[in-house]
């Protein structure tokens, strides 16, 4: 089946010979991309002289490599050719009739008649040329014309370049009718003769309608792999392919039943309940469990799926085979909820579900993440789920672990976290080795029609950026349905690349149960409700086929609908709802067996000298033999390691210290982010890349200790939406990694905000999901212009769950409940050694919370901000708030002031302090952990320094920055018994002033404010 591209494979270096022949456009070369030319082109002109265009070269060509392989592979006209045209003879001259073409015996060089053969010639080349362009035709186009769309009403346009195949248009070609009968031989490049290598065109055509033009249309020509292509065509073209036993008949219908009868007996229950029903799609049920079917067979153990509201309920009922109990009783609003948090409409709700697959034989888990209403954004989550449990179960080729995504189709063509997440699925430290895509095409976006909706023919089409294949199934058609998805788990299997799934459909209510979607959709309604159900059409072709009885199928029905009946009374026993029980990410081990952590007691994040020590060491070397690194690292190489003679630490060695110790302690870390391997501010170098061997790395890291847990840093694509949505995914698989993501600057965390908004600052309360990633925001105002500044901290403040108004109670384990209870931890840090303690503690906490870190700029080569080893040693940790330590404390009493603060305006403060001579009567505390606010910390300060009076500084505008965030709890924390004065910029619109002097002016006057007693 494959020999062509083997042949092709071989004959690299012959590309030279036929070049000769075809000589009005160069061929395609070895490892050359196969590229097919618009159909335009393939209709173009032959008139001039048939060998020279290109489609013809194409098939010369096939038919070349075919004849070299073995001149017998060819038609004997085809070898006299050859024969003729490497000897030397012009193209238009070396073709020689064979004697049973004309009647005539030629030998090579006798030519009786050069003119009658020269006829010959083009005729017949004409006409094999012609069928080739017409199978062709049909590969590359025949979807345009299958019959899709159950309503027949769908106009996908085409642009000018219809698909002019069929038995009235073979003049298109140059052919006649009366060439419907002549025998031709079939290329290499089609499966349809089945066990036949020559077909009368009339077959020909008939079989490529069957292929192409019914129920199925594939696109799939874009690919450039030819054994990809090939596998394909193997798939679609050969006879009969697509045949059901009767068993298999029967288990499709009995899931048609159950897909059916579940929406529609939910409608009965709750008539008024938004469910957003699957109604008009219901082949999605068998269609998801033929994936799922085929791929355990295939060896995958676990799917992690993401869907958006359509048919969920369903999906969770009939796919995941949650209890149906479970799912009834969330109509029941008067039940309470045994967890906290907020909990979330049932259509948004994960699972996990390990069960048998009844087909393989074997246990297979499914999970469906929870996700937001915002269409899409689930799809870098599960992406990064499953790229984690591919990772943490060794299954390095995704061979175990596969994703499986749903879409509708207004959001699969309108949202660009799509594109981006599909330009993740083929980066190494991204892939998951291939997503099946299944999109929901009901030609509609809630009153929105496709051609409103999308600029592309079909909503599908972003999905050609990776070269996906794209099985267009009109969902009508069961059967045709279960075939796509069988091809496309087997594609998925077999090749490891994404597959769409494109269910053409219709949706028979409006937008949710409770809209009228007369108001906007009169007519495609009108057809609507003329639609026979699909359960309905199917039960009566299988009766009529004689599969399955009428008294079997009305006992099919009846028994899934008692299954629902008794699930239904059961639900009304239910007295309280159990988020818990719709986790899609459990962590077992990590908590107690109700869910509890397994202690709250203070995690010690200190690390000894000795490894303080080695990791230093190992951050300044170059483990690997004869690499050369560039000369300037060499440099700073050398910097760490006086640095480490020192036991001093700058920011850079401080995150090698939490990493390295992390990972020699088994946890494994993951850094991603654009550029993160060196570092955007040339500050990190993780990656060392040998300057003389090409893509020759080596990461230090992972030269910690023999039995360390290895460390992934990687550059990541130029995306926020789908990179972080990525690693909060990742992070959701094991309690025990250190994921982070860093922005490139911090501003650029608003391209993620559906990330930050939705899922990681209240996933834990909507889903009772627990999630530690970390967020590496670099903020600072240095003068930079108003983008790169700030990483907004008020968007994230704002953000927190803490209540500004309420004085905590202060508790023994006060900081440790206080974590427990927030929504995330937000910190500024004002030096590496509380970074490093920051990073650690996060790992060591027996919880997991989001952590958000503003990290530095300046501050990154800052002399002063650097660390003694002495502060992360053992007995030592995070400091929330750290104290003043200079004069000004030796005497608090006489202080005058006291400045609050957060961050690098520390180092500004510090220095204009001295400057003024003021280091006695003003007192500089710096708070490192904005939230949860340490109420605790703050009021001890504040009544250290009975008679100063407060001042918050920032170096942020008024109305960004900290302030909002901080004044309130401050003036909560004194019961507000004394103002809390600003130091800072005034308020403005953008976050910083592109002009350095004023920048600089605007810095002297908020410094002078605050030194102003
Ligand atoms: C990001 C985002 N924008 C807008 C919406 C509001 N919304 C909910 S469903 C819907 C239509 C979705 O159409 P489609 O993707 O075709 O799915 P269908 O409902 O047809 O299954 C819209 C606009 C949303 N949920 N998410
Ligand atoms: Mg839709």
């Amino acid at each position: 089946m494959y020999g062509l591209r083997t042949t092709v494979a071989r004959l690299g270096s012959t590309a030279q010979a036929v070049q000769s022949i075809t000589h009005s456009r160069p061929l395609r070369v070895r490892g050359a991309p196969r590229t097919f030319e618009p159909m335009r082109r393939l209709f173009g002109s032959v008139s001039s002289e048939p060998f020279l265009n290109a489609t013809s070269s194409n098939y010369v060509e096939e038919m070349y490599y075919a004849w070299l392989e073995n001149p017998k592979n060819v038609h004997k006209s085809w070898d006299v050719f050859f024969r003729n045209a490497n000897a030397g003879v012009p193209p238009g001259l070396a073709y020689q009739s064979p004697l049973h073409l004309n009647g005539m015996s030629q030998g090579a060089g006798s030519a009786p008649s050069l003119l009658e053969a020269q006829a010959n010639t083009k005729k017949l080349v004409a006409d094999h040329l012609a069928v080739h362009t017409l199978i062709r035709a049909y590969q590359v186009r025949g979807h345009h014309i299958a019959k899709l769309d159950p309503l027949g009403i769908s106009c996908v346009d085409f642009d000018d370049a219809p698909c002019a195949v069929g038995f009235q248009n073979v003049g298109f070609y140059g052919l006649a009718e009366s060439d419907l009968d002549k025998v031709f031989r079939l290329p290499t490049t089609t499966f349809i003769g089945g066990g036949e290598s020559a077909l009368p065109l009339r077959e020909i055509i008939r079989r490529l309608e069957l292929a192409y033009c019914q129920h199925i249309g594939v696109e799939f020509m874009f690919i450039n792999d030819v054994e990809q292509c090939q596998w394909i065509r193997q798939k679609f073209e050969t006879p009969d392919i697509m045949r059901f036993s009767d068993a298999e008949k029967r288990t499709l219908l009995g899931r048609m039943i159950r897909s059916t009868r579940f929406e529609e007996f939910s409608q009965r229950k709750w008539s008024s309940e938004k469910r957003f029903g699957l109604e008009g799609c219901e082949s999605l049920i068998p269609a998801l469990k033929t994936i799922i079917d085929m791929s355990s067979q295939r060896g995958v153990e676990s799917v992690i799926m993401g869907m958006p509201h359509r048919g969920r309920l369903n999906v969770l009922a009939n796919v995941i085979r949650k209890e149906l109990e479970q799912i009834f009783c969330q109509f029941d609003s008067k039940l309470e909820a045994a967890d906290e948090g907020s909990g979330d409409v049932k259509y948004h709700l994960g699972m996990y579900h390990k069960r048998m697959n009844r087909v393989s034989d074997k246990y297979i888990t499914l999970s469906l993440v929870a996700n937001p209403s915002h269409l899409e954004a689930v799809d870098p989550v599960v992406q990064g789920k499953t790229k984690a449990e591919q990772f943490y179960s060794g299954d390095t080729e995704g061979k175990r672990v596969m994703s499986l995504l749903l879409h509708g189709d207004a959001a699969f063509a309108g949202q660009g976290i799509v594109y981006e997440t599909f330009h993740l699925s083929d980066l190494p430290s991204y892939t998951t080795h291939g997503t099946i895509h299944v999109v929901v095409n009901n030609q509609i976006g809630f009153t929105t029609d496709p051609r409103m909706a999308r600029s592309s023919p079909y909503p599908t089409d972003v999905a050609r950026v990776v070269n996906a294949p794209i099985f267009h199934v009109n969902a009508d058609d069961p059967e045709a349905v279960i075939y796509v998805c069988k091809v496309a788990a087997e594609w998925r299997n077999t090749f490891h690349k994404d597959v769409v799934v494109d269910l053409v459909c219709y949706r028979r209510n409006g937008h949710n149960e409770i809209d009228e979607p007369m108001f906007t959709q009169p007519l495609m309604y009108k057809r609507i409700k003329n639609q026979k159900g699909v359960l309905q059409k199917f039960a009566q072709k299988l009766i009529g086929q004689g599969v399955v009885s009428a008294q079997k199928y009305e006992e099919e029905v009846a028994k899934y609908d008692k299954i629902c009946e008794d699930a239904y009374a059961r639900a009304k026993d239910e007295k309280i709802l159990h988020p818990k029980h719709w986790l899609d990410s459990p962590w077992p081990d990590f908590f107690t067996l109700d869910g509890q952590p397994k202690n709250m007691s203070r995690p010690h994040t200190g690390i000894t000298e000795e490894e303080l020590q080695h990791i230093g060491n190992i951050a300044a070397s170059v483990p690997e033999k004869d690499f050369t690194i560039h000369g300037g690292l060499s440099r700073i190489l050398k910097g760490r390691a006086n640095m480490v003679n020192q036991r001093l630490c700058d920011w850079a060695l401080g995150e090698y210290m939490a990493f390295g110790s992390l990972l020699k302690d088994g946890i494994h870390v993951r850094l991603s982010g654009q550029d993160a391997e060196r570092g955007t501010f040339s500050h990190r170098h993780h990656v060392l890349h040998d300057q003389n061997v090409d893509k020759r790395i080596c990461i230090p890291m992972n030269y910690i200790s023999a039995n360390q847990a290895p460390y992934t840093v990687c550059n990541s694509s130029l995306s926020e939406y789908g990179v972080l949505g990525f690693e909060l995914g990742f992070a959701m698989a094991s309690p025990n990694a250190l994921i982070l993501w860093e922005a490139q600057f911090g501003d650029f965390n608003n391209t993620a905000q559906c990330i930050i908004d939705q899922f990681i600052s209240s996933g834990q309360a909507k889903w009772v999901r627990q999630n530690g990633i970390v967020l590496l925001l670099p903020h600072g105002m240095e003068g930079m212009g108003p983008e790169h500044s700030s990483a907004r901290p008020e968007r994230f403040l704002q953000m927190c769950n803490d209540d500004r108004d309420v004085f905590p109670k202060l508790t023994e384990d006060f900081s440790m409940r206080q974590l427990y209870d927030c929504n995330w931890i937000v910190v500024y840090c004002s030096n590496p050694a509380n970074y490093f303690h920051v990073l650690r503690r996060q790992i060591l906490l027996p919880f997991r919370k989001p952590l958000i870190v503003f990290t530095p700029k300046s501050l990154l080569r800052h002399l002063e901000a650097k660390s003694s080893f002495d502060d992360m040693l053992p007995g030592t940790g995070f400091k929330r708030l750290i104290p003043d330590n200079g004069p000004a404390s030796a005497n608090p009493k006489h202080v005058r002031r006291v400045i609050f603060c957060t961050g690098k305006v520390y180092y500004e403060l510090t220095r204009e302090r001295t400057n003024r001579g003021l280091d006695s009567d003003v007192a500089v505390v710096r708070i490192e952990q904005l939230s949860p606010f340490p109420f605790d910390l703050v009021k001890n300060e504040t009544e250290r320094f009975p008679n100063a009076d407060l001042m918050w500084c920032q170096e942020e505008h008024k109305n960004q920055g900290f302030y909002d965030y901080v004044k309130p709890r401050i003036r909560t924390t004194i019961n507000r018994s004394r103002p809390v004065w600003y130091a800072g910029r005034e308020s403005a619109a953008a976050p910083a002033t592109g002009n350095k002097k004023t920048h600089l002016m605007e810095l002297q006057r908020l410094l002078d404010t605050a030194f102003e007693l």
